[in-house]
Formats: structure tokens, sequence, C-alpha cells
């Protein structure tokens, strides 16, 4: 669903951003936090003040999940397994989540890359975000 120069433009995005993944991946997490508190109780164990530690650390874990996978984004699905079960199993997060944490990303991608997050290079992201998300929610039962 994503065309190849839609592909080529996500994996450029990140590969662009990666030098910042834990500045862009805690502000888009802080962003979350703040607007949706419900989603707090997954990180009840973490250290979740501006630019604590675990939200730096744990931002650019998420940032470098999406950069990774839009490296391979036509395996999704095989790619993400670990993720996915993770996810779902372990830390049992509700799929609703996932749409809430895009939001924030695209907001955050938005004042991060200002002009040069195009219209073009919104629709794209929204796409993989919600091909992501989508294989990160599906095991939850
Ligand atoms: Ni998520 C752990 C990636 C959405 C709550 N998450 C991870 C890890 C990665 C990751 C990578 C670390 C795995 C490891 O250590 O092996 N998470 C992503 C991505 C998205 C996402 C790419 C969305 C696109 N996670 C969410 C959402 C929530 C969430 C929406 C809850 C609202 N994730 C967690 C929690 C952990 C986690 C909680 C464990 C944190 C910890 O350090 O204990």
């Amino acid at each position: 669903m994503l065309s190849d120069q839609e592909k080529a433009l996500i994996r450029n995005i990140w590969t662009r951003l990666t030098p910042m993944a834990d500045t862009i991946g805690a502000e888009a997490l802080l962003r979350m936090l703040t607007m949706y508190p419900g989603t707090k109780t997954y990180f009840a164990h973490l250290d979740i003040s501006p630019r604590s530690a675990h939200l730096l650390s744990h931002g650019r874990k998420i940032v470098e999940a999406l950069a990774d996978g839009s490296e391979d984004i036509d395996n999704l699905m095989t790619h993400l397994a670990p993720l996915q079960t993770y996810h779902a199993y372990q830390l049992r997060i509700h799929p609703t989540n996932f749409k809430l944490l895009s939001h924030c990303m695209v907001v955050t991608l938005a004042c991060y890359m200002g002009e040069r997050f195009t219209a073009v290079s919104h629709a794209a992201m929204d796409k993989y975000l919600s091909a992501f998300s989508a294989v990160l929610g599906e095991k939850f039962r």
C-alpha cells in the first residue's frame, strides 16, 4: 500500500532523524503521556519526567525500531514478530495506544522537520505508522 516512492521517503526521513533518535522519541512519548494520561499506566516503573534518562533511552528504542522497520517495509509482519509478541503478551498494550503514539510522533516530526515535512511525507508517514501499529497490536486479546 505504500508506493516505492513513499517507501524511499520514509526510509530517508528515519535515516536523517536517527542521530537524534533519543530526543525525537522522548518528545513523542512525552506528548503522548501528557495528552493521553491513561498511557502512563504502562510506564509506572519508569521515570517519565521530561528528558529523563528513561524517557530518552526508551525514545531512542522506539525511533530505532521505526527506522529499522523502514528498511524492510514489505516484511513488517515477519520483521516485527518479536516486538509484536512482546507488546501483546508481555506488556499487554491495548492497540488503541499505538494510534495515540503514532499521532504524537507525527506532531513531533512536524516540529523537527518544519517545511521538509511536506503533505506527501505526512501522508506516507501516516500510512507507515498505521501499518507498523497494526502489526504491533494484532495479537492483543
Ligand atoms: Ni513500545 C518497549 C517499540 C508503542 C509501551 N517498545 C519497547 C521496545 C521497543 C518498542 C523497541 C523495547 C523492546 C526491548 O527492550 O526489547 N513501542 C515501540 C514502537 C511503538 C511502540 C516502535 C509504536 C510505533 N509501546 C508503544 C505504546 C506503548 C508502549 C503505544 C504504551 C502506551 N514499550 C512500551 C513499554 C515498554 C516498551 C511499557 C517496556 C519499557 C521498559 O523499559 O520497561
